[in-house]
């Protein structure tokens, strides 16, 4: 295969990618190792998997007919919908004629002699293009938990972000938990129905607030789509990637009535990106953490009964919202059943697991089925699983071993022609992916066409340009309390990872000024040859 573009990866930003190059008359082509289209929305269809971005944001702005005629039936969307939402999309702009699933990309290289991109399968096939992009995903790569007998347990171990395709019944079944992120938060209460027995091994507990998630009526999506291209473009201009204002005050200045009544309304409307915004210095003063913390540290006393329990729910090692917040559906009162036990690894670390269970404070605890939602090599995951060679030989790996160096997220130097979306030091994760996507898209197209209107072979990021992003990057991250907190936000749950605030946390809107006025300004941070 020899093509314009090569994408790697069919899921949201994939789609969109392609669909754009296409439009200006590029031969593109995607490849995935999935069966099917959509990513991570693809793979992680575990019991309770749901967005906690609301949907009328979660989706698409680029096609005023989609936006307009795509039916949302509730508040947060299930996974189920976003996956059928994302195959529709793939459908209606014709994607698949040109996207190779059950493919999967071993290594890619730049020739010099060529000055094209060479990609390796792992069945050993070669395809050849003269752009690369990354859409390979922010939390696609699943992290190895490294549990000690992990490999000696008979019965089942079932992995969220590889969950079985036709679902799993825990009916009369004991079952193991691992992980206590938004995933397990997510399946708790979901397993807790149908399980006999549920163990939620917890080693680091999350701030979660509940969902209210709830039917959008048509009168709420109407009412959206009236003027949804206003609505995108706050998004697009906002900190966050979504249409809500943030309280401009400090929590530490308002008094104690407004800041309970402030952090009442926020926590009752059930958004974590709101309540985190509650006030406009959370995530930079300890003092306006505490507040915070404080606060959602009592719904969770008010949630569950047995408050010995409730008090190993609280987190007390790092900042709110400096991990992400969760947002829940019954989570914390799924500890009031009783067919639940919460198994604190701080208090009593899990010591191994063997053929039949685990054991915890030399007790051996029998269970049918173990469940890992231990999380992911999130950002730059799935890119280090691919061998990357750029100009000279350098290899991306060896590149970022000390430091994920980008410009932007969106390319890094020495490695021309070669895209990634919402790479390290862009928003992405710390945004609704979605607009981040977006952005990200539109940049690159707009890149590939100037490269392709100059009719240059290469076009690559200044060494310069990237250095100077990464200190700006930097600086606006120790402005924060985020660096503060072992967390993967910053490389912290991998083994060997550098610690570095992987999200650009200067803020979405500010962020689409900036890759504006770079392609306004004839993209002076990117050289073309
Ligand atoms: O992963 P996580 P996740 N032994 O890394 C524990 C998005 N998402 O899949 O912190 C025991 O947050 C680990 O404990 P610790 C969202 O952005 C969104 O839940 O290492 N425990 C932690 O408790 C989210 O943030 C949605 O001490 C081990 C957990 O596993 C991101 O995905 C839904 C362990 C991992 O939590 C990742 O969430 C789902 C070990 N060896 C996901 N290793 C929504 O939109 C790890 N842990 C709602």
């Amino acid at each position: 295969m020899n093509k314009d573009v090569i994408i790697i990866g069919a899921g949201v930003a994939g789609l969109y990618m392609l669909h754009t190059l296409r439009k200006q008359g590029l031969d593109v082509h995607i490849v995935d190792r999935a069966a099917g289209v959509g990513g991570t929305w693809y793979w992680n269809r575990y019991p309770g998997c749901r967005c906690d971005i609301e949907s009328l944001d979660y989706s698409y702005s680029f096609d005023e007919a989609l936006q307009q005629e795509w039916k949302w039936t509730e508040k947060y969307a299930s996974q189920p919908e976003i996956l059928a939402y994302l195959e529709h999309v793939a459908e209606r702009f014709d994607l698949h004629r040109d996207i190779s699933l059950n493919t999967s990309i071993d290594s890619a290289e730049f020739v010099e002699d060529t000055q094209r991109w060479r990609l390796t399968t792992s069945d050993e096939r070669i395809l050849e293009a003269k752009y690369v992009v990354m859409a390979t995903g922010v939390l696609s790569a699943p992290k190895d938990p490294r549990i000690e007998g992990l490999e000696d347990f008979e019965g089942h171990v079932l992995k969220s972000a590889s969950w079985p395709q036709g679902g799993v019944d825990f009916t009369g079944r004991r079952v193991a938990l691992i992980g206590t992120g938004s995933t397990g938060i997510q399946m708790v209460p979901k397993i807790a129905e149908q399980a006999e027995r549920l163990y939620v091994l917890q080693r680091t507990p999350s701030f979660s607030i509940p969902a209210h998630n709830r039917p959008l009526s048509d009168a709420e999506q109407s009412e959206v789509k009236s003027s949804y291209a206003d609505f995108r473009r706050r998004a697009r201009s906002s900190p966050l990637g979504v249409d809500t204002k943030s309280d401009p005050r400090s929590a530490v200045e308002v008094d104690a009535h407004t800041r309970e009544s402030v952090f009442r309304a926020n926590y009752d409307y059930g958004s974590p990106m709101r309540f985190a915004n509650s006030f406009n210095d959370i995530v930079v003063s300890e003092e306006a953490n505490a507040h915070a913390v404080d606060f959602v540290a009592e719904r969770i006393r008010e949630r569950v009964t047995d408050q010995a329990t409730a008090e190993k729910l609280i987190p007390r090692s790092y900042f709110l919202a400096t991990r992400r917040m969760c947002i829940d559906t019954d989570y914390y009162e799924t500890f009031n059943q009783p067919n639940v036990e919460l198994v604190d690894l701080l208090e009593n670390p899990l010591e191994r697991v063997d053929a039949t269970g685990f054991v915890v404070d030399g007790e051996h605890i029998e269970v049918d089925d173990i469940v890992l939602a231990t999380g992911f090599d999130a950002i730059t995951g799935a890119l280090s699983r691919i061998d990357i060679r750029g100009r000279d030989g350098r290899v991306l790996n060896e590149r970022w071993a000390d430091y994920p160096a980008s410009f932007m997220g969106v390319m890094v130097h020495g490695f021309p022609n070669m895209f990634t979306i919402t790479g390290p030091l862009s928003p992405s994760v710390n945004s609704n992916m979605f607009v981040t996507i977006e952005q990200h898209v539109e940049f690159i197209a707009g890149l590939i066409a100037a490269s392709e209107g100059q009719g240059t072979s290469t076009v690559e990021v200044s060494a310069q340009a990237e250095t100077d992003w990464c200190t700006h990057a930097e600086e606006v991250s120790h402005q924060t309390l985020f660096p503060r907190t072992e967390s993967w936000y910053t490389g912290a749950n991998i083994e060997g990872k550098p610690r570095v605030v992987l999200p650009y946390l200067g803020g979405v809107g500010a962020f689409d000024k900036l890759l504006d006025e770079q392609a306004e300004n004839h993209y002076p941070a990117f050289e073309f040859a």
